[in-house]
């Protein structure tokens, strides 16, 4: 049976080019600065960000973690959406090692607005922690790939900024936003302090996140990232994937987002399935699975059995992320076993 895995992009295998990149790295130890392929993958990153400096990190999760630790000091308050990733997929670490308090702000697709970050932010009283950081997140992960557009992202940051407070984004997925609003990641980032992105999702590298900021903001992040055990010597090997995934995996974003458009119409016409077709915009869809008078646990279970990976986001919506391991045709032959899986039920 053909297994079609649409869990998630971060399932992406390194291409040809990656390997052979890696096998012939130059490499040195980035504890002492030396790696120059990890120096070039910084400056590359940096680049792209519109930002002066970068910092290469394992995973997204650190590179949030490190952003937080950097922009914050134990007992400050966080202003997040209430389904971010950094606040709802990274086991806590905001509170739990950063000792920061989250304060939530309910978004509209996991967006919102200007309005939104005053109305949070309270006047300075003795009682209360001190508001230091606002995150947004670019894709939202949890809206279904939903994109923030230069202006939304000026708006808010500008919001944020007049208040006193720093602004990080999570751009796990940045570049799908970039590629569906025909716009840069630069332009995207510009408003924002810190932006954190990733190379092992869709641009298919097998490792790794760059944090990007201020040359003095990268300098603090870089001790923040050793203390959490985040100091990888010869990193060259993996950084050089990296450099690949920006040159090469970029623009073909697009046709993931088209796959994911594929998709979602095909999932529209299967009973059961419901798809907000306004809501996918990048490469995710979100299908409400309620109809098939199943939960969604059990949905992926009987997809599973036909070959279809998808995760469950809660009790009702099945996530189903587009990537360059599946073409169009996996598409269809996806949508043909989902219909099969679904046709048992009645
Ligand atoms: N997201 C993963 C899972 O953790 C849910 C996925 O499959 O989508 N920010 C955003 C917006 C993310 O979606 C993710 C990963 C991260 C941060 C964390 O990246 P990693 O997995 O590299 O720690």
């Amino acid at each position: 049976m053909q297994r079609i895995d649409l869990r998630s992009d971060t399932v992406t295998t390194p291409t040809e080019e990656m390997r052979r990149a890696m096998a012939a790295a130059e490499v040195g130890d980035d504890v002492y600065g030396e790696d120059p392929t990890v120096l070039r993958l910084e400056e590359a990153a940096a680049e792209r960000m519109g930002k002066e400096a970068a910092l290469f990190v394992p995973s997204g999760t650190m590179g949030n973690l490190v952003a937080v630790l950097t922009h914050t000091t134990r007992g400050d308050e966080i202003l997040l959406e209430a389904e971010s990733h950094i606040y709802d997929y990274e086991v806590g670490g905001l509170s739990a090692v950063a000792g920061a308090v989250p304060r939530l702000i309910e978004g509209r697709r996991g967006k919102f607005g200007p309005d939104d970050v005053r109305a949070a932010v309270r006047a300075p009283n003795i009682h209360f922690p001190r508001p230091s950081l606002l995150c947004i997140e670019n894709t939202h992960n949890r809206a279904g790939g939903t994109v923030w557009t230069p202006e939304e992202v000026r708006a808010v940051a500008r919001a944020a900024q007049d208040l006193g407070l720093r602004v990080h984004m999570d751009g796990a997925r940045i570049f799908n936003a970039a590629v569906a609003l025909g716009c840069s990641a630069a332009e995207l980032a510009a408003p924002v302090d810190s932006v954190m992105f990733c190379i092992s999702k869709g641009l298919g590298a097998p490792v790794g996140s760059l944090l990007c900021g201020s040359r003095e903001f990268i300098l603090a992040a870089r001790k923040n990232r050793k203390m959490v055990g985040g100091g990888m010597r010869q990193a060259g090997v993996i950084a050089a994937a990296g450099l690949v995934a920006l040159d090469t995996m970029v623009e073909r974003l697009a046709e993931d987002h088209e796959n994911a458009r594929r998709l979602a119409e095909g999932l529209s016409s299967i009973p059961g399935f419901r798809v907000e077709p306004e809501a996918v915009q990048t490469n995710m869809v979100m299908a409400d699975v309620t109809g098939t008078g199943r939960d969604a646990p059990t949905v992926v279970a009987m997809l599973a059995d036909e070959g279809v990976l998808a995760n469950a986001m809660d009790s009702r919506v099945v996530r189903f992320v587009t990537h360059k391991d599946v073409s169009a045709a996996d598409i269809d032959a996806a949508l043909a076993a989902i219909g099969r899986a679904v046709a048992t039920l009645r």
